[in-house]
């Protein structure tokens, strides 16, 4: 009120009762469409880890799936678009709402849920109409419909938008609490909304200018050399957008769930800041193979790429020593001892775990990828989607699914229909994923091809081609059944909640965690803290890196006519 002086903190008011439930409401609401464009991407995902294995189903699921690409373009979509977004948007404005204790502008948020939800359902429809089997890449010169790349643009569009929640709510906690560093939480939020948003600049650019005129007929060619470059602008930032907010959970809630603390909170900030700063510069390790990219770029990129990898292995060692001293409370003894203490049984910490496990793989994969030489041996090969499946499908989808275990009680006031189930689904999902993963690797060192209808072909020429790494592709069909029957039992767990009992005391807290070493007096905290200088220094460290790609696609440009080959 007019009365505070200005430096006297000034009260503010916490959400009531009523205003909480509308808030759980939006991310239940966030969450559960989010799921279900998971389980229809899932069920796709058997038929392709069965393609390679040599069965062909797609002839069984006709009108529905015309090729093997329309399936493909779907399953990338709904699962590394519509899942994540939306997942990540509520989430990430509900946390620090709660962390806070303060009400997110809820007209926003659920003016995302809308736009996202539009965009969404054109994106499908243009999937399902078989116009627009482009992958998920969106490489052109091959061209899908409007509809396709309209809704895209519009799911980009409301991605941004939790970002505007997020830095309202920390400027109204910051005029109160003036000199405080923001709370661990939505720093983290903040980071990875501001990093993202930086990020959304290449394919936002991409949609608007190239992509969404040449669809509606405004111009008649593309360049692709320039568009592929764009889309790597987001697209290698957007795996950090899966990853964050995964780490939100393994940072700043999962020590606690696993009955410790954080070892160190300026630590998570450091790796949370280098996650943002480090991400943007290095979309062009994607295009390796590309003609039209200097040398001298790509062994820049090469070194930048693999100073992204240092903010995990900062991760790696903290959540270890968290985890550890979590396991030694429980009463974990000797070398390993702590690990067996940790509380397996629960589904939740469980799931977390084991995808950090997979992660270390998915993470060592990614160090061969950056390799700017040994990309050369990967590029294009089951290599690539083995490695991204032990990390988008494990830190994003599996860390999440962990956390819905607690978070759907929490929203709803309903009981965990069945923790055994839960603990089933989560160990068959990893199983699953690990035996895909493996032997995808294996398989695309021998120069198995990624984004092939290897089935389709007659068996004695698919046995002629691949005929030697026939185990390997076994094994990625075995692996993935197990992961779906895992993803089956985790939506009787998930749907069994939703419509399960009532029970008052199934309203579990939020599980923030306390830390060992706090920000206070954190010379690191401090540095870390002004987030608009940042995103600054980042932006410009971005075009640094930028500039001399764009020139000569500029100076040289390519006019490519449209291409439909499905
Ligand atoms: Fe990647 C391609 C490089 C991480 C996703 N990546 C992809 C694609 C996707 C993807 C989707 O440089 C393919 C796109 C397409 O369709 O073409 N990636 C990296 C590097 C990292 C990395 C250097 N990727 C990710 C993450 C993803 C993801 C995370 C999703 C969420 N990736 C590449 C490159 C390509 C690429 C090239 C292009 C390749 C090509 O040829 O096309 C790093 O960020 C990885 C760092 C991670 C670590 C692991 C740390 C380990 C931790 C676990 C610790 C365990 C604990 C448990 C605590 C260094 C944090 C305790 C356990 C005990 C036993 C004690
Ligand atoms: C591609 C299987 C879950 C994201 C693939 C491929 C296979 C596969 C075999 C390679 C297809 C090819 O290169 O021709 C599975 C199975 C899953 C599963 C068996 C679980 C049962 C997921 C999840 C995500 C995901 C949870 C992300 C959240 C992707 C993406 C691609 C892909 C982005 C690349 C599509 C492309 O190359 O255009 N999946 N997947 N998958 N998957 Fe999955
Ligand atoms: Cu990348």
């Amino acid at each position: 009120s007019a009365t505070l002086s200005n430096n006297a903190p000034r009260i503010l008011a916490t959400p009531t009762a009523g205003e909480i439930a509308g808030e759980k409401t939006m991310l239940l609401a966030f969450w559960v469409t989010g799921f279900l464009a998971l389980a229809v991407g899932i069920a796709i995902g058997v038929l392709q880890s069965s393609n390679y294995a040599g069965i062909n189903l797609y002839p069984y699921l006709q009108p529905f799936l015309k090729s093997y690409y329309q399936g493909l373009t779907m399953h990338g979509v709904l699962n590394a678009y519509v899942f994540t977004f939306f997942t990540i948007s509520g989430w990430l404005m509900y946390l620090p709402a709660r962390e806070l204790k303060l009400k997110p502008n809820m007209g926003l948020a659920w003016f995302t849920y809308a736009l996202m939800l539009i965009g969404t359902l054109m994106a499908a429809y243009g999937m399902f109409d078989n116009s627009s089997s482009v992958l998920y890449t969106m490489y052109a010169p091959l061209k899908g419909s409007a509809w396709f790349y309209l809704g895209i643009t519009l799911v980009v569009v409301a991605s941004i938008l939790p970002l505007f929640v997020v830095l309202e709510m920390r400027a109204r906690w910051k005029r109160a609490n003036p000199g405080q560093l923001t709370p661990l939480v939505t720093y983290m939020s903040a980071t990875t909304l501001l990093m993202w948003l930086l990020a959304a600049l290449g394919a936002g650019t991409e949609a608007v200018f190239l992509l969404d005129p040449w669809s509606l007929g405004m111009t008649q060619t593309i360049d692709p050399l320039l568009a592929r470059t764009l889309f790597w602008w987001t697209g290698h930032p957007i795996v950090y957008f899966w990853l964050m907010p995964g780490y939100v959970s393994i940072y700043a809630l999962l020590p606690r769930q696993a009955g410790g603390k954080l070892i160190s909170d300026p630590l998570a900030r450091l790796a949370f800041l280098l996650l943002f700063v480090f991400s943007l510069p290095v979309g062009t390790h994607h295009q390796y193979t590309d003609p039209g990219i200097s040398p001298v770029i790509k062994g820049i990129v090469t070194a930048l790429t693999l100073s992204v990898a240092i903010p995990s292995l900062i991760t790696a060692f903290t959540i270890a020593l968290s985890l550890e001293y979590g396991g030694r409370r429980r009463g974990g003894k000797g070398l390993m001892g702590w690990w067996t203490a940790l509380p397996w049984k629960d589904p939740s910490v469980a799931a977390q775990v084991l995808a950090l496990v997979s992660f270390i793989f998915g993470g060592a994969g990614g160090i061969v990828n950056a390799s700017w030489q040994l990309d050369n041996v990967v590029h294009n090969t089951l290599w690539i989607p083995a490695h991204f499946h032990l990390t988008v499908g494990t830190m994003t989808t599996l860390v999440f699914m962990g956390v819905s275990f607690w978070l759907l009680p929490h929203l709803t006031g309903r009981k965990l229909y069945s923790s055994k189930l839960a603990l089933w689904s989560v160990w068959l999902w990893f199983l699953g994923l690990m035996t895909w993963g493996f032997a995808g690797h294996w398989a695309g060192m021998d120069g198995v091809p990624r984004r092939a209808w290897v089935s389709s072909l007659p068996h004695d020429q698919y046995m002629q081609l691949y005929g030697a790494v026939h185990p390997a592709l076994i094994i990625v069909g075995i692996g993935g059944v197990i992961a779906a029957l895992g993803a089956v039992l985790y939506y009787i767990v998930f749907f069994g909640t939703l419509f399960g009992q009532k029970d008052s005391k199934a309203m579990v807290e939020i599980p923030f965690t306390e830390y060992i070493t706090s920000s206070e007096g954190s010379l690191l905290a401090r540095v870390a803290e002004p987030l608009g200088l940042w995103t600054l220094i980042t932006f410009v460290i971005t075009l640094a890196v930028y500039i001399p790609v764009f020139w000569p696609m500029l100076t040289h440009p390519i006019h490519a006519p449209g291409f439909v080959l499905w």
